[in-house]
């Protein structure tokens, strides 16, 4: 017997991700209901490339009683909502957005990293997906400080427009055109024109002048990987769309080359290390799109502290960041708790 799931806001970039993605695992679902909002109530979507055909449900009107868990990609308003009423209904939320995160009750999961973390699920029958920037990078240092235990991280973002949504391809692919035939490029979701420039703001900025994103990761990784360690990141926008890059700087407690910091990425779940140090041997985010791992490349020492080691972390945005880690996380609690399926 398989599972009864649900998947709200699957219209949206990040949905339509967690369709493809169960189909593409072949996530043992004996029911699938697709949720949005009134406006897409009837419209069809794919159930990946299985050539099946799903009909939105109305949020609102939908009784979540005898369904096993829900994946939310629905945004922080309507989840407060809805969330609640799933749960209560016993059906474990697996939300994306960025409202349980740091709640105490709520196990904020990247299974590669904490998986036993999701023990804490039943306090509310929640569980959180980090954000985007957040997953990749802890799945790319948990075995670093689990080697040599990871001090400090200095992180600076290269985010693509697909972290805000289909609005925000959109301006990127509307202003790029209306640069080329000599149109204004006015911006209207980013702040400043994202066509051939970069944007150091994402998120609200906060009093301390950092923005929310950017707190997200501090905070994110504190809870994911160890309260003890101490980041400070830049987040950046990029006119990429999709992929998030990220340069990070670490500093450890305990000495670790370059070398063998590679070795064990080389061994590491959820990562591929591609790192030739010579012309491509890197990884960009056009090559990580559609692509299940965390790319790393560019390993090396950094002399400029006594323990450090500087890298290069690429990931499809959409998956990793979001859909898989989702679809990761609803396989795990089948796994370790629901025990339905074979
Ligand atoms: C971005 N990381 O790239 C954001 C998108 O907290 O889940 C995801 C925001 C979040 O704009």
């Amino acid at each position: 017997m398989g599972y009864r799931i649900v998947v709200a806001g699957a219209t949206g970039n990040v949905g339509r991700e967690v369709l493809a993605i169960l189909a593409e695992r072949e996530f043992p679902a004996d029911e699938i209901a697709v949720l949005a909002s009134a406006r897409s109530q009837g419209d069809e979507v794919d159930y990946g490339e299985t050539g099946r055909k799903l009909k939105i449900q109305n949020i609102e009107h939908f009784d979540p009683a005898g369904w096993d868990m829900a994946i939310f990609a629905i945004g922080s308003e309507a989840t407060k909502l809805h969330a609640p009423r799933f749960a209560a209904a016993g059906c474990t939320v697996i939300d994306n957005s960025s409202l349980y995160r740091m709640d105490p009750d709520v196990p904020l999961i990247v299974p590669e990293v904490n998986p036993e973390a999701i023990d804490g699920y039943r306090a509310k029958n929640i569980i959180a997906n980090p954000n985007c920037s957040t997953a990749q990078m802890v799945v790319a240092l948990k075995p670093i400080h689990d080697a040599a235990r990871i001090t400090r991280v200095v992180v600076a973002t290269y985010q693509s427009v697909s972290g805000a949504g289909k609005a925000g391809m959109d301006e990127l692919f509307e202003q790029s055109r209306n640069i080329f035939v000599g149109d204004s490029a006015e911006p209207k979701k980013f702040t400043k024109q994202i066509a051939f420039n970069v944007i150091p703001h994402i998120d609200s900025f906060l009093d301390d002048g950092s923005t929310k994103e950017e707190w997200k990761m501090v905070v994110e990784t504190k809870k994911i990987l160890d309260p003890k360690i101490k980041v400070i990141a830049t987040c950046v926008r990029v006119p990429v769309f999709v992929g998030h890059s990220e340069a990070i700087t670490i500093e450890m407690a305990e000495e670790l080359s370059a070398e063998d910091a590679q070795k064990i990425l080389r061994e590491a779940p959820g990562v591929m290390l591609v790192d030739k140090r010579e012309d491509g041997g890197y990884v960009t985010p056009v090559e990580a799109v559609g692509d299940y791992a965390t790319y790393v490349s560019r390993v090396r020492d950094d002399p400029t502290v006594e323990n450090g080691l500087a890298l290069w972390c690429v990931s499809d945005n959409l998956r990793k960041g979001a859909a898989l880690n989702a679809v990761q996380i609803a396989e795990l609690l089948g796994r370790r708790h629901l025990k339905k399926a074979a």
